[in-house]
């Protein structure tokens, strides 16, 4: 299956190599994972003189597809997008060489013209295994090998998308390998926490949802007593505040046996607090594009607050670029602090569901209709629920349309269909064709004048569910 999937790259690259040269047109999603494909194809591209106009979009419509359809390109390339509008593509751009790499779920067949260089075509999990940037990266090796040196990027793409699980599993492992053998990454064993390179130890604690500390999680003072009970200082001898990076052996040890031992009796795994670390050796220490589930973030940083332009040049290594993207990053991150207070905020009033199985987030204005998916993945991976659990949030988008997340809690693979779900419940809504994203992860769109009807058809199917389970 991986095989028949890599000749299929192979096929496509040398079609690509010998195309007329002429510009081509690149469009790519507004994601980290959709960015670091856009980096991997600059670079690519860049690299083989090759002429090219990207694009970034937030999700790709008819009328996008029809927009691009008027441009004067013969080429096209489709990263982490494009399945979704495959029958669009097939339709509008029928007389141009198109190019898709993406990894959602499939809808209908191509045309010739096409090359749908999608993982699902070949059994291969595109929720897991490969996300748009690994296949980007595959593609881009494949035409010339010299890329291997961009594999990091493709780490960074599944990272994103939430496909590291303790590990990654199959073409994901191959990338990764890649990116360890250019010497461009390395992977340690650590605390797994957010925030390694670049926030005080007691913040990092404190906003440590997964792993999720009793009495330090989300308590300021909690997490201040709990270092200084250690002896763990949090300002070094400058006056400035400690990262986790600065601790020493004896320090980080101390810690991570303190924080098995606060876990212990309230989770069922307290020992779950180490993990991988992914430290991308050329970046300077401190940095957030140290660790690669920071970059991750800064990415998703610059997608989500509109200045895609800083990420991918951060990828690329542009300096002044690099810097501004931190700056960036510093505002995301308060707005997601700020997201997180109002959950907890409201956890206990109507606007957050919390029953056997399931859970409800309806955010209204409180939270950005971007930033709803990137909230609901954060809590997903907390200790808040139990393993399994359905997750789903809405927020209002600007233009009186709701944005609908879904994710799954916890870290192992369940059988339930989120896109699956998800579609059944906006179908009873009778608002169709606005679903998208796979297994593990889904969203819709949906009318604001519908949130009643969607509300109610969300839990009736998740009760029903659940009332089932309990029966058999
Ligand atoms: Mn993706």
């Amino acid at each position: 299956m991986e095989e028949e999937f890599l000749n299929k790259l192979k096929e496509a690259a040398d079609k690509l190599r010998n195309l007329e040269k002429k510009p081509i047109r690149i469009i790519c999603h507004l994601d980290s994972d959709g960015l670091s494909s856009a980096s991997i194809l600059t670079k690519t591209l860049s690299r083989e003189n090759l002429d090219f106009s990207l694009s970034i979009f937030k999700g790709l419509t008819r009328e996008a597809v029809r927009m691009l359809s008027m441009e004067d390109y013969s080429y096209y390339i489709f990263a982490d997008l494009g399945t979704g509008q495959l029958n669009d593509i097939n339709e509008l751009l029928h007389d141009r060489t198109i190019f898709i790499l993406d990894h959602h779920e499939l809808q209908g067949d191509s045309k010739e013209n096409i090359y749908h260089l999608n993982p699902c075509l070949y059994g291969i999990d595109g929720g897991k295994d490969i996300c748009g940037a690994g296949i980007t990266y595959l593609f881009c090796k494949a035409l010339n090998e010299k890329n291997k040196d961009l594999a990091h990027l493709a780490v960074i793409g599944a990272i994103g998308e939430v496909q590291e699980k303790k590990g990654f599993t199959g073409l994901n492992q191959e990338i990764l390998k890649d990116a360890i053998l250019s010497g461009k990454l390395e992977v340690r064993t650590g605390l797994r926490m957010f925030g390694f390179q670049t926030r005080p130890i007691h913040r990092v604690l404190q906003y440590s949802t997964d792993p999720y500390i009793p009495g330090v999680t989300g308590d300021e003072s909690g997490a201040i007593d709990f270092l200084q009970s250690l002896s763990i200082e949090l300002k070094d001898d400058y006056g400035e505040w400690r990262k986790l990076v600065n601790l020493n052996e004896d320090e980080m040890k101390k810690l991570i046996t303190a924080i098995i031992l606060k876990r212990m009796g309230s989770e069922k795994t307290p020992d779950d607090v180490l993990g991988n670390v992914y430290v991308l050796r050329d970046e300077k220490e401190e940095s957030p594009m140290k660790d690669a589930r920071e970059f991750a973030t800064l990415l998703n940083a610059c997608g989500r607050l509109g200045k895609v332009s800083l990420g991918i040049g951060a990828c690329i290594g542009d300096e002044n670029l690099k810097s501004k993207s931190i700056e960036l990053l510093d505002e995301y991150k308060r707005e997601i602090i700020n997201n997180l207070n109002w959950f907890y905020k409201n956890r206990k009033t109507e606007k957050i569901i919390e029953e056997n199985g399931f859970v409800i987030i309806n955010a209204e204005n409180n939270v950005r209709d971007t930033m709803i998916g990137t909230l609901t993945s954060m809590l997903s991976r907390s200790n808040l629920y139990e393993d399994g659990t359905i997750m789903l949030s809405m927020a209002y988008t600007l233009d009186g349309e709701i944005k609908v997340s879904l994710r799954l809690s916890g870290y192992k693979d369940y059988d339930f269909d989120l896109r699956e779900f998800i579609k059944d419940v906006v179908d009873r809504t009778g608002h169709g064709n606005s679903v998208g994203g796979h297994k593990q992860a889904a969203g819709a769109i949906i009318p604001q004048e519908k949130e009643e009807t969607f509300l109610q058809y969300a839990k009736e199917v998740l009760q029903n569910r659940m009332s089932k389970l309990v029966a058999s």
